[in-house]
């Protein structure tokens, strides 16, 4: 078992489709003739990108720059009528195509692979409708998270998912990722704050599944299929999603623990101490923060280092009275210090100190970008695993790879059993992921866990998920896309190889 990036070269940016076995499929090359009717449908400016091989770059280009395809065209598309008219045009004619948001995601399914078509949801941006009372938003995919959850801090509300990400990345590509970050602990999977959906099907047909009522138990819930289906069913265009009340009390802590075992501890007195108004607990290792600091001379929050090495917790707290939460914190904190699990730690004074200690959590993604090429993780595991397997991939980094100038980090959403395991090296290079695949992936099935917590399959895990699920669920996915799908021009060559 290989994943696709374990045959990326030492060359930062490959096409990846270099970098495969993969053979395009039997689609249509572009041609004139469709470039023409495109341009008939989607008439404003810069809805068509097609020939300026620069402006073509940044759509075929991941996040990561990991990895990039050669999409002679880019489609922004404004209206659900107009994905409908795409990708009818598409289906009849055999146009492989892949939607794309804010194109943060971290597995490759963001981008072509040959010269799919991009079609990219920046355009469709509008706010529909927010019910103060229910708390249902609805919206176009293409809204960017963080402008909802500012529209939404003005309401009173909030968005119930938060990541890093959230300056860029879009709602229709949350949801197609079925995201989770650092506020699931509190509010959730989108699974459950997905209210309703409308999706364009590859053949064109617009399905309004855009319901608005908490509950609707009217046959099959087909928006689940949708979420997490990473563009591979549908193109997502509209969203309604429960959104939570704003909190009028929030606390941020960071607190230096001396042993995982302290943080599992720690997540232990949260829940006991702090109970209903815990929203985020999430925990980095020393080599975490130390990446982020050394990375990023910028950031606000630097915690003080002594000589024994730490585990680190940022810790957050949303209710809706100050003095109970504080009160609440008060006895968590007495009951941390005095078990000796917390050694140190600052609760933020002011929402700027709590910026800036999020900051440094959210930073080590941009950390590892900034420093090389990263091999990236994002599994599940039982929680009191989590750092033993961050340090037998260092054990293991040191036997085979001691050529290599590489790190391991751990971190993640400690709560959730979300571990994310980075292994950072100046280039990609096919010696490092024969070191670490398909061991990680062993290591995660055999324990039962996820080969992906929350950040998807995309080209990355394609090969992985084939070997870890169950052949019956494999065959049922099939069976699935193929009903939906049956040219296969969504998103090929991702999810299944
Ligand atoms: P894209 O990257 O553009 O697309 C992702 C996938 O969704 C692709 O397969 C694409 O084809 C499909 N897609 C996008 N839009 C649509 C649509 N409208 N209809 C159908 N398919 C669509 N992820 C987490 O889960 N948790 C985190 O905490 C987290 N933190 C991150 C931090 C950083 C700094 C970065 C760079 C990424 C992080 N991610 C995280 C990964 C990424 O941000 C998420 O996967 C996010 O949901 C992707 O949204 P996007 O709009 O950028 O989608
Ligand atoms: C996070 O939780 C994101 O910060 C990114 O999911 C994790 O970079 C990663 O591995
Ligand atoms: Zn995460």
């Amino acid at each position: 078992m290989r994943s696709i990036a374990s045959r990326v070269l030492s060359r930062p940016v490959l096409l990846t489709r270099a970098l495969s076995q993969l053979e395009r499929g039997e689609y249509k090359h572009i041609g004139h003739e469709d470039v023409e009717f495109f341009q008939n449908i989607l008439q404003r400016s810069g809805s068509v990108i097609h020939g300026d091989a620069r402006e073509l770059d940044v759509y075929n280009s991941d996040w990561l720059g990991k990895y990039t395809g050669s999409s002679p065209l880019v489609l922004k598309p404004q209206t659900s009528s107009e994905v409908s008219s795409i990708l009818r045009y598409c289906n009849e004619n055999k146009i492989a195509l892949v939607p794309q948001g804010g194109n943060t995601g971290l597995v490759g399914g963001s981008v072509p692979v040959f010269d799919e078509v991009v079609m990219n949801l920046g355009m469709m941006n509008q706010i529909q409708d927010f019910d103060g009372l229910s708390g249902c938003l609805t919206c176009d995919a293409g809204c960017i998270l963080d402008d909802l959850d500012t529209y939404l801090h003005q309401r009173d509300h909030c968005v119930p998912i938060d990541l890093g990400a959230k300056g860029s990345c879009h709602i229709g590509g949350n949801v197609a990722t079925n995201a989770g970050g650092s506020r699931f602990m509190r509010y959730g999977s989108l699974h459950g704050s997905v209210q309703g959906l409308e999706v364009v099907l590859a053949d064109g047909t617009v399905l309004d599944m855009l319901n608005t009522m908490k509950k609707d138990n009217t046959g099959y819930d087909l928006k689940q299929l949708f979420i997490g289906s990473e563009g591979t069913l549908g193109v997502i265009t509209k969203i309604a999603l429960s959104c939570p009340p704003q909190s009028t009390s929030t606390n941020v802590g960071f607190f230096s623990c001396p042993t995982f075992d302290s943080v599992t501890q720690l997540l232990q007195l949260s829940k006991k101490h702090l109970g209903e108004i815990v929203s985020a607990f999430e925990y980095l290792d020393q080599e975490s923060v130390d990446m982020a600091l050394d990375m990023l001379p910028d950031l606000m929050f630097r915690p003080s280092s002594g000589p024994d090495r730490m585990y680190y917790v940022v810790l957050e707290t949303r209710g809706s009275n100050s003095n109970h939460d504080q009160e609440k914190l008060g006895y968590f904190l007495e009951s941390a210090m005095e078990s000796g699990h917390v050694v140190d730690g600052t609760l933020a004074q002011s929402a700027k100190e709590s910026r800036d200690i999020w900051e440094l959590r959210e930073s080590v993604t941009e950390a590892l970008r900034r420093r090389g090429a990263t091999y990236k993780y994002d599994i599940s595991v039982p929680i009191h695993m989590m750092d033993t397997v961050v340090s037998s991939t260092r054990n293991r980094m040191g036997r085979y790879a001691q050529e290599h100038d590489w790190k391991v980090v751990g971190y993640g959403h400690v709560a959730d059993s979300n571990l994310h395991l980075n292994v950072s090296v100046p280039t990609y290079h096919p010696d490092v992921a024969d070191v670490l695949e398909p061991w990680i992936y062993e290591t995660v099935s055999s324990v039962n866990g996820s080969i992906s917590a929350e950040h998807g399959i995309g080209v990355m895990k394609a090969g992985p998920m084939q070997q870890t699920k169950h052949p019956h669920v494999l065959d049922t996915m099939h069976l699935l896309k193929k009903t939906l799908d049956p040219n296969n021009i969504m998103n090929p060559y991702k999810l299944f190889i």
